[in-house]
């Protein structure tokens, strides 16, 4: 299997990846959902909301902060090393992902789509304040405050994430969509592929004739499309296959 889907790799111009958190799992960053994929006693809807913030500010800032921390214990794992290896040798063309926990780009992937923003970035809640923590060394100050406050205009600031009900980065999904429709492959990552409009990247990609390779260690809601299942971790699966 793993030789096939190398092959098909060799022999592909023009292939995407889509990840998802299970790709940052052997990182020691926590999924969304399965049994370690919990907060406390919230569910990622519970919390990932314009309505929870807006209710209590302080649990979701909670909810993030401890999100943050777990985040900057962790390293790029053999599995984002792999894909930086496939874009390094031309065949793959960019990574689409999910994740807000920027270990793509730490690993060096060059063509980078976050489609759910990034956790290290923060936006006003009123003004068109934003920030990246890493760039403005804010980290620290930030992970410090109850409720952290616009610079500019004192009103609540939010992490720059992609809450449910909220549309996507416009320009982020346009540059995905249509690296979906002329896609000849695409490798699917550690994704449950439930939440929309992110998961119709495959579907694109498939309906417009491309093969669609799925690395996961269970089943998903892409399995019944894809051409090529892989079975296990990312960190194991990835690495064999770009050898
Ligand atoms: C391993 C592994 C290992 C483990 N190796 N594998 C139809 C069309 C369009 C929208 C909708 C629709 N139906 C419903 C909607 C609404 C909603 C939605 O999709 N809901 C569904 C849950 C039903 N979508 C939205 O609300 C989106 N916005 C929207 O639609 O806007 C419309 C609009 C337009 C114009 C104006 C206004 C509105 C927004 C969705 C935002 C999602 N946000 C989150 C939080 C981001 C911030 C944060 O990180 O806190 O994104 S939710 C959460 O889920 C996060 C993830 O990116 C996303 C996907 O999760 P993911 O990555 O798949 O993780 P898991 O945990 O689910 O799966 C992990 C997988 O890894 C598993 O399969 C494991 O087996 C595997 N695994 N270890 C390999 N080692
Ligand atoms: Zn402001």
């Amino acid at each position: 299997m793993i030789v096939e889907v190398a092959g098909v790799l060799a022999s592909s111009k023009n292939v995407i990846a889509f990840t998802g958190a299970g790709i940052s799992a052997e990182s020691g960053v926590p999924t969304f959902r399965g049994k370690d994929g919990l907060w406390k006693k919230y569910r990622p809807e519970e919390l990932a909301t314009p309505e929870a913030f807006a209710r209590d500010p302080k649990l979701v800032w909670e909810f993030y902060k401890w999100r943050i921390q777990k985040i900057l214990q962790a390293k790029p794992n053999p599995a984002h090393y792999a894909l930086v290896e496939l874009e390094r040798i031309g065949i793959l063309k960019a990574v689409i992902t999910q994740n807000v926990d920027d270990l793509h780009r730490e690993a060096g992937t060059k063509n980078l789509i976050e489609l759910h923003g990034n956790i290290f970035r923060v936006k006003c809640t009123s003004c068109d304040y934003r920030e990246y923590l890493k760039e403005t060394g804010r980290v620290n100050e930030i992970l410090s405050q109850e409720l952290p406050r616009c610079p500019k205009c004192n009103s609540l600031l939010r992490p720059d994430v992609v809450w449910f009900g909220e549309p996507l980065p416009e320009e982020a999904l346009r540059k995905a969509l249509r690296l979906a429709e002329t896609a000849d492959a695409v490798i699917v990552v550690g994704t449950s592929g439930i939440v929309y409009p992110a998961a119709y990247i495959p579907f694109i990609v498939k309906e417009n004739g491309g093969t669609v390779i799925e690395v996961n260690v269970q089943e998903s809601a892409i399995t019944p499309i894809a051409d090529f299942f892989c079975r296990g971790k990312a960190g194991e699966i990835l690495p064999k296959i770009v050898e």
